[in-house]
């Protein structure tokens, strides 16, 4: 290697959060690796990011502002100078303050990048503005409702305790394409005899991590939960001591809601044979240290909160919360570990202003009114190809009365739409301190590379556009470096005594680690199977939106191993690695339509229509069918992408996005 090695990290929304090694020469990255010296990462990187230095560098990056030129959506541009962009951004604004008052202004920004400050850094010049306020509950928040809901504020165990597991339960997840590094622990846990199951609604490419994979009827885990819950008490399967000491209303649980889930009514709820889940029943009963790594697919359904909750009230009837190798891993919670109200500044909002979900974005921009939304600024996220409702979100991006800007590296979807680009780094040239929500990890990056053209981070580009608007707080005028130090000088008790040395040199570093036995965090101190907080007292099964529907086909909207949401389509290898926009169908659904492999078919609802290319297979079950990845629409074989067949309704609990509760027929593209 001839270039100087600077670590970094994976900046994208991934458990992982992997270390980097990145080889840096004459100011450009030339090659990307996993940190061998990272506790997760161990040296290796999952497919997307093996080349991220083509992602860096890639000719489609955004080099400078653009004003555009053509008509929204129309990709007509014309460059120009920061100082026209930010002039221009906040003339227009203060004219939508005049006339609207400032709620007319939207932030939308998600996970373009999980650092800490440049995720958040808009938080402070929002709320310093008045503007209105996003809901975040695109991705999981119906997972963590659940989980709370019977566990409080418990923590996960480490994910490497997998590995003394003896009975694997991937439940929901796709680890092959989203937690990759997690499957290191399953597999230690194999060889020394571990048993692994996968339950998901299709054959994912997981299924090659598992010995046994069942498939479910999308959105009934939760019945499965209940069926394997009465079996265990059927059979004489539970740990009755952790239940005495540990566990707040087992007894009306097992009396009044196990006995309504015998495995008969469990397998028309769910479509699995009974012997089936009395095998999985029997299993999880068996196991000395049962582990559920529970993914997020299953939240985003009617009853996903509820799926959560039922899942996570499994494990204290066998007393496996608090055992080594055993328990539930829905996800790590380490905001403790930073201050982070430091970085987003409530406290700089005069009153508390509109929340506006971000599922809910088709509506916001096309019937919301008082004030209507007349300014949207888009940063790090890509709304017209990853949320709900892309026909609204498009109608709603297409108004002429509506002023957007758009920060981005690219030249998405979204920035399409946008009256003013402006270009972003990428995180390689910014930097950040990032903490994981699948490992205990944090770490420091600093730029290893100068800015590719005239992009900004997001940090600078608010502290621009605070400066333009008067906002003379010393806060906005602060570098990033300055504000991670800021951070890093308030002492949480997750980092005492951690490898700050290691953590100062741009390691990944491990945070203490709390402890997961009990008494657990919950106000009772026991596992809540009763809660009376919750709307309903007790875990049952609860239908989806589109437990019975309209239209046949239950659409899946899945993770592909190439791309991570809407983003990495920018490299043209990892694109051609999917293939073409596909819709998975299963032999006989497509006999009984006429539909042949490899043909261009459209799939549509009450919503849209959307051209995919069909893949005729059996890895789908009969009454599923299977889009993978979030295309852009350049890409896609007609004119729109996966997220016009998916409706803007919300969780049972914590407002979250329903991407996998929806139906669709499909018929030959005309
Ligand atoms: N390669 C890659 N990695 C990613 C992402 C990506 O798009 N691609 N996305 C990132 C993001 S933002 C997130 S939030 C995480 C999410 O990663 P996960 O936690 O794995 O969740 P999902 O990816 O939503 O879905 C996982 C699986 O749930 C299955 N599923 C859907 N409905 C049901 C159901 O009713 N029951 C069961 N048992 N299974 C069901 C899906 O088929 C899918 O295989 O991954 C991150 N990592
Ligand atoms: N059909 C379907 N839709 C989905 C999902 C799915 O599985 N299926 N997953 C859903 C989930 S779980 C999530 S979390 C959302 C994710 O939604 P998003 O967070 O919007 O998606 P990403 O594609 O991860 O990132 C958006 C953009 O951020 C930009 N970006 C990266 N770094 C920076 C930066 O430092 N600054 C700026 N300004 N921009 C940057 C990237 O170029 C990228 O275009 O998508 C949701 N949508
Ligand atoms: S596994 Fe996740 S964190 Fe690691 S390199 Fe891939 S996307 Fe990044
Ligand atoms: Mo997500």
């Amino acid at each position: 290697m001839s270039g100087t090695i600077v670590r970094s990290v994976c900046p994208y929304d991934c458990p992982d959060t992997c270390g980097l090694l990145v080889e840096v020469k004459d100011g450009r990255a030339v090659k990307v690796t996993g940190d061998p010296e990272h506790p997760f990462t161990r040296g290796t990187l999952c497919p997307k990011m093996l080349h991220y230095e083509r992602t860096v560098h890639s000719p489609l990056r955004l080099t400078m502002p653009l004003l555009r030129s053509g008509p929204k959506g129309s990709g007509q541009f014309r460059t120009i100078g920061w100082d026209e962009a930010i002039e221009r951004i906040t003339a227009r604004w203060d004219e939508v303050i005049a006339g609207h008052g400032p709620e007319a202004i939207l932030p939308y920004s998600y996970a373009g990048t999980m650092g800490l400050v440049q995720r958040n850094s808009g938080h402070p010049f929002f709320h310093r503005l008045g503007a209105s306020r996003l809901a975040r509950t695109i991705c999981s928040p119906a997972k963590d409702a659940g989980w709370q809901a019977v566990m409080g504020e418990t923590p996960a165990p480490h994910p490497d305790t997998v590995a003394k597991s003896d009975l694997v339960i991937l439940w929901g997840i796709n680890a092959t394409a989203t937690s990759i590094h997690f499957l290191h622990g399953v597999r230690e846990a194999k060889k020394v005899g571990a048993r692994v199951w996968l339950i998901d609604t299709y054959e994912t490419p997981t299924t090659a991590a598992a010995d046994r994979t069942i498939l479910v009827r999308p959105g009934s885990d939760g019945a499965l939960a209940l069926g394997m819950m009465h079996l265990l008490a059927r059979d004489g399967q539970l740990d009755r001591e952790f239940i005495a000491a540990h566990v707040q209303g087992f007894e009306e649980f097992a009396s009044h809601i196990l006995p309504l889930y015998p495995p008969e009514r469990v397998s028309l709820l769910t479509g699995l044979t009974v012997p089936v889940i009395e095998d999985l029943a029997a299993a999880y009963g068996r196991a000395k240290a049962p582990f559920i790594r529970l993914g997020s697919g299953l939240s985003r359904y009617g009853n996903g909160a509820m799926t959560v909750r039922t899942i996570a009230t499994l494990p204290a009837l066998v007393g496996a919360y608090g055992k080594e190798g055993a328990g539930c891993f829905c996800g790590v919670s380490t905001g403790g570990a930073f201050a982070l109200a430091e970085v987003t500044r409530e406290d700089f909002m005069e009153r508390p202003t509109r929340i506006v979900n971000m599922n809910r974005l088709g509506h916001a921009l096309t019937e919301l009114s008082d004030p209507p939304v007349m300014g949207l600024y888009v940063y790090h996220s890509n709304p017209a190809a990853v949320t709900p409702d892309q026909n609204a979100v498009l109608r709603g991006l297409a108004r002429d009365d509506l002023f957007t800007v758009v920060h981005e590296r690219f030249m998405t979807d979204t920035a399409r739409y946008a009256d003013i680009v402006l270009p972003a780094t990428s995180s390689l040239e910014q930097s950040d301190i990032y903490r994981s929500y699948g490992t205990y990890c944090i770490q420091r990056a600093r730029p290893a590379i100068p800015a590719v053209g005239e992009s900004r981070s997001n940090w600078e580009v608010f502290s621009l556009l605070a400066n333009a608007m008067g906002f003379h707080e010393p806060f906005f005028r602060q570098s990033a470096d300055g504000l991670i130090d800021r951070l890093l000088a308030i002492p949480r008790p997750f980092r005492e005594g951690i490898d700050a040395v290691g953590l100062a040199e741009g390691k990944g570093v491990e945070l203490r680690l709390p402890a997961v036995a009990p008494p657990f965090a919950t106000p009772s101190g026991k596992v809540e199977i009763l809660n009376h907080r919750e709307p309903e007292p007790f875990p049952r099964y609860i239908p989806t939106h589109e437990e019975e529907g309209e239209f046949p086909l239950r659409l899946m909207t899945a993770p592909t191993l190439f791309a991570l949401n809407a983003s990495f389509y920018e490299q043209e290898e990892l694109r051609d690695k999917q293939g073409r926009m596909e819709l998975q169908m299963n032999p006989v659904d497509a006999a009984a339509r006429g539909l042949t492999n490899g043909e261009e078919v459209t799939a549509f609802n009450r919503l849209g229509e959307v051209v995919f290319i069909l893949a005729v297979t059996p890895k789908v079950p009969a009454g599923v069918v299977v889009a993978e990845g979030v295309w852009w629409l350049a890409h896609t074989p007609g004119s729109r992408s996966v997220n016009a067949l998916v409706s803007q309704r919300l969780t049972d609990r914590g407002e979250g996005s329903t991407f996998y509760d929806n139906r669709v027929e499909v018929r030959e593209s005309l």
